[in-house]
């Protein structure tokens, strides 16, 4: 029975990934997560006691990591500051957690000879052009953009170095955008379908042609886990399930679903530096380790995520109107 440290797994992908890992494996999870705005308790509810606890802690806390990766077998670290708008109002927690708090668990996980899986994103390859008929790839340069981006780049340069210099038994993966239950509702998907709920016009930045390659999140837990049992040491992998959607399209289908008019957005202040476009290929992940996607479309996984949020507003509530508050300041 393995025992896994998973850091951030009160937040968005870490818990799905934690209840992922519960019912497809017979592991032992422990979660490490600091429990920021980001977070929600709720989401651990129900947990099986045996095979899983939280410690409420901060990755960049060098005894309390310590203690925690000397009684693991491997570390899958999701725990970030993730939101590329909050890295544009102040970028101070994104330098500290994502690098600082990356470096931290790097070092014990070297002391301790411990496997680590490094949690990343297809931002740290920065945009492509519309009509660009390249995607990403493991050899795609770094060009990252925002406070946010280029910290995670910054975080998986680190265990790159990690693995050369010091032998530590890691792999790398970076997936495109997720989306599913216990998203944060400042996240693009859930800030509109909860904004229709509430009787509030989606909002769309600049003139929502931005374009993002959606996953839903349990395909991307699959894949970790894959990567974890049959990725090799010290390579890169990049998670994607080919669901490449306009913004403006997002939000119309979204509208539809709860029988609105396609129109019935508003277009508001676009983000600073705001990247044009990811797209993922996956290649290798799928020929190598022979990883699948399950969810078969986008709009499938969306209409779940959809009647998530309207069973769920006791899990979502209590976030809303700071959010909303948040964004009226910037104008969004
Ligand atoms: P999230 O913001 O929902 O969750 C982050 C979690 O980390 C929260 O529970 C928070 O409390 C915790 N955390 C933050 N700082 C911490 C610290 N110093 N110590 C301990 N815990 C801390 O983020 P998410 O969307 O679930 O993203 C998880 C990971 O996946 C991140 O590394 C992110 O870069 C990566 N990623 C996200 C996406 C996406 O679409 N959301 C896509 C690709 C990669
Ligand atoms: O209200 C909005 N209107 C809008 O048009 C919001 C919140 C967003 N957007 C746009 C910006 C992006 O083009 O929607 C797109 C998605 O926005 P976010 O949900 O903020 O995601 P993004 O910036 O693409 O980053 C996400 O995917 C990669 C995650 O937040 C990152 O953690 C991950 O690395």
């Amino acid at each position: 029975m393995r025992k896994l440290l998973v850091t951030g797994g009160a937040g968005f992908i870490g818990s799905n990934f934690v209840r992922y890992t519960l019912d497809h494996t017979d592991d032992q999870v422990t979660v490490l997560d600091k429990l920021t705005y980001a977070a929600n308790r709720a989401t651990l509810d129900g947990l099986p006691a045996d095979r899983f606890k939280l410690v409420v802690g901060d990755i960049c806390d060098a005894d309390t990591v310590e203690q925690l990766i000397a009684e693991s077998d491997a570390v899958v670290h999701f725990a970030a500051e993730s939101h590329n708008d909050n890295s544009l109002s102040d970028p101070t927690p994104f330098v500290q957690t994502n690098l600082v708090g990356t470096f931290t668990l790097l070092e014990a996980a070297r002391r301790h000879n411990v496997r680590f899986h490094h949690i990343s994103t297809d931002e740290v390859y920065g945009d492509l052009a519309l009509d660009d008929p390249e995607r990403f790839t493991e050899s795609t340069p770094y060009n990252p953009s925002s406070p946010y981006s280029s910290t995670k780049a910054g975080s998986d340069l680190l265990v790159r170095a990690w693995v050369r210099s010091f032998g530590l038994r890691a792999t790398i993966s970076n997936c495109s955008n997720n989306y599913g239950p216990y998203q944060h509702v400042e996240k693009f998907i859930p800030r509109q379908i909860t904004n229709v709920l509430d009787g509030i016009r989606p909002r769309l930045y600049g003139q929502g042609l931005n374009v993002r390659d959606w996953i839903h999140v349990d395909d991307h837990s699959s894949a970790v886990l894959t990567i974890l049992d049959k990725g090799e040491i010290g390579e890169t992998y990049l998670i994607g399930a080919d669901g490449e959607e306009s913004n403006k399209h997002v939000v119309e289908l979204i509208l539809d679903a709860f029988g609105k008019d396609a129109g019935d957005y508003d277009l508001v202040t676009d983000r600073a530096g705001h990247d044009l476009r990811y797209a993922i290929d996956s290649t290798r992940l799928r020929s190598e380790l022979e990883w699948q996607p399950r969810f078969g479309s986008f709009e499938q996984g969306l209409a779940q995520t959809i009647d998530w949020y309207r069973e769920h507003e006791d899990w979502w509530r209590a976030d809303k109107a700071d959010t909303e508050a948040k964004y009226a300041k910037a104008g969004q």
